[in-house]
Formats: C-alpha cells, sequence, structure tokens
C-alpha cells in the first residue's frame, strides 16, 4: 500500500521553480512565454509570474529602491512557493537584482522538496540598451529615470546559476531548449 501510495503521489506533489533573473531587455520574459507551451504540452501544470504584471497587481504601488525590489521578490518567491509545494512548474521572471533576496526565496523552495533552477538570462548592458524594447534605457541613460538597473542601480548577477544563457549569442530556440535539457 505504501509503495503503491509514493508512486501515485509521491513523486509528483513537489514542481520546480524555474527563476530567470537578469537585466530588462535581456529576455527573461520571452524565453518564458516560448518556454510554458513546451511544459504544458509535456503535461505539466505551468504558472507564469512575471515582474511586469505582478507589479500591477500583488507588488502594486512598489517602487525600484532595494526595500521594494526585495519585497516584491518575497511576494513573488511566496506565491512561486505555495505553487510549486502543489506541484506546478513555477516560470518567474523578474530582474531579481540582489543576490541575497534570490537565495533565500530558491533556499526556502529547496527546504520545502521544491526543485529549483536559477537561470541567468544574460546579455551584456550595450546589447539591452541598444534593444531598449520599452526605450527604458534611453531614458535612464539621459538620467529621467532614477535608479534604473544596470545604468545607475546595481545588479548581482548570479555567480554559479544552474544555466547561464547568453542572449545575445545564441537564438532564443537554444535558450528554450537548454532549459528543457536540464529539466
Ligand atoms: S525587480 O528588480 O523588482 O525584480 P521587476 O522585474 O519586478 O524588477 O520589474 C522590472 C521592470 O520594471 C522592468 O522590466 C521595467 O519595465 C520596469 N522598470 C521601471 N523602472 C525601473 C527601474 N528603475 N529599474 C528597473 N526596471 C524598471
Amino acid at each position: 500500500l505504501l509503495l503503491w501510495y509514493f508512486l501515485l503521489f509521491g513523486e509528483n506533489m513537489n514542481g520546480t521553480i524555474i527563476w530567470l533573473t537578469g537585466l530588462s531587455g535581456a529576455g527573461k520574459t520571452t524565453i518564458v512565454q516560448a518556454l510554458e507551451p513546451h511544459l504544458t504540452a509535456l503535461g505539466r501544470a505551468v504558472e507564469v509570474l512575471d515582474g511586469d504584471a505582478v507589479r500591477e497587481t500583488l507588488s502594486k504601488g512598489l517602487g525600484f529602491s532595494k526595500e521594494d525590489r526585495d519585497t516584491n521578490i518575497k511576494r513573488i518567491g511566496f506565491v512561486a512557493n505555495l505553487l510549486a509545494k502543489n506541484g506546478v512548474t513555477v516560470l518567474v521572471s523578474a530582474i531579481s537584482p540582489y543576490r541575497d533576496a534570490r537565495r533565500e526565496v530558491l533556499e526556502t523552495a529547496k527546504q520545502n522538496g521544491v526543485k529549483t533552477l536559477e537561470v541567468f538570462v544574460d546579455a551584456p548592458l550595450e546589447v539591452v540598451a541598444e534593444r531598449d524594447v520599452k526605450g527604458l534605457y534611453k531614458k535612464a541613460l539621459a538620467g529621467e529615470i532614477k535608479h534604473f538597473t544596470g545604468v545607475s542601480d546595481p545588479y548581482e548577477a548570479p555567480l554559479a546559476p544552474d544555466l547561464h544563457l547568453c542572449t545575445d549569442q545564441q537564438p532564443l530556440q537554444a535558450s528554450v531548449q537548454a532549459i528543457l535539457e536540464r529539466l
């Protein structure tokens, strides 16, 4: 009976948190959007927590001071953990510039028996500023936005990420494939 129970529930209880960190415009959201259908096709329950979207709901009103960013990451981490404990594969895309905040969330997840994958979505500042999808780098470089990550605010790159994707050097599908292989 125990074996039956384990086979039925034991392996499937815990989900996974795939945490994408990196500068604005590095490609986090794009990768998540391309990855999601692959995971759904594998029969996984998938949820996405995207910094931009979260800041319109759960983190509405928060700014970009270190304190507010850490609060944002704690909230995202809290929800990600609740979902992952119930078997969901959670895709997080948030700049999450502070190492300690990321570590705290991912360590809590591991303690809950949740699998974690810290993915560093990396592209040089010159490249993301050139892409400037949202026009924010232009403003930040002109001094119109204070505390902009990578320009006038810190970004602490992961020292030992589970995956390091250089989005200026490989196509989107290669990044998606790399994550799928790590899973
Ligand atoms: S985080 O630092 O708290 O993880 P998050 O990923 O939620 O940030 O939000 C980042 C998004 O907010 C950016 O993609 C950009 O659209 C917007 N944004 C507005 N102001 C800033 C700023 N000062 N620094 C970084 N991103 C900003």
